[in-house]
């Protein structure tokens, strides 16, 4: 089994990334010069024909034509959750983990970075989110997994990209952040962006 993540500096591609890290999975990271254009061009575009990053490959006998390739950073954390991670062992599992991925890429994403949402959606997801996080338990079971990765991720985007938003009233994303940040499985997949 040979897995090649291929991203940019400062992209999602951090967030399978730190998966990979946490969970001791072997990779190969293949940086892209996004500046350069290319993630728009052979023979990236063969792997991505969007022309976006993070993607992942996959080379084993084992799989059909020996190769799978995969775009979406929600779609590849899933499977390698499934097929590494000893996650999503059963529909439920599968369903849960689904729920935090879409959420995350979804409703989350959607209301941190555009703009149009951000004022009006932002503060009602981060006073749910506040409630859940409370604890600092994993959002399921008991073991940090697939959903802590990709909420988590967004969250700890927020001192990033919006180093001015008051974040004193949601005192459980503020320690969620800073607990993110302290793993080193994240200052990894960070660092070497
Ligand atoms: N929904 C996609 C978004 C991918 C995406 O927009 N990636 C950005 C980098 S974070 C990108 O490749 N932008 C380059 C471009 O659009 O030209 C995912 O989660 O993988």
């Amino acid at each position: 089994m040979a897995l090649t993540l291929y991203g940019g500096a400062r992209s999602r591609a951090s967030m399978p990334r730190w998966y990979m890290e946490e969970k001791g999975i072997p990779y190969r990271f293949q940086l892209l010069d996004m500046e350069a254009g290319e993630h728009r061009a052979e023979p990236f575009t063969s792997i991505n024909p969007f022309g976006k990053v993070p993607a992942l490959v996959e080379e084993d006998p084992a799989l059909p034509g020996g190769r799978l390739q995969l775009f979406e950073s929600g779609a590849i954390l899933l499977y390698l959750a499934e097929r590494y991670g000893d996650e999503c062992r059963t529909p439920w599992e599968r369903g849960l983990a689904q729920q935090w991925v879409l959420f995350a890429n979804a409703t989350l994403a959607t209301a941190l970075f555009v703009p149009s949402s951000r004022e009006r959606e932002f503060p009602r997801l981060m006073g749910s989110l506040d409630q859940l996080l409370e604890g600092g338990r994993p959002l399921i079971g008991e073991v940090w997994g697939v959903a802590d990765c990709a909420v988590n991720a967004y969250l700890a985007y927020l001192p990033i990209f919006f180093p001015q938003l008051d974040l004193s009233p949601f005192p459980n994303v503020q320690a969620t952040i800073a607990a993110t940040q302290a793993r080193a499985a994240y200052q990894q997949a960070m660092g070497q962006r």
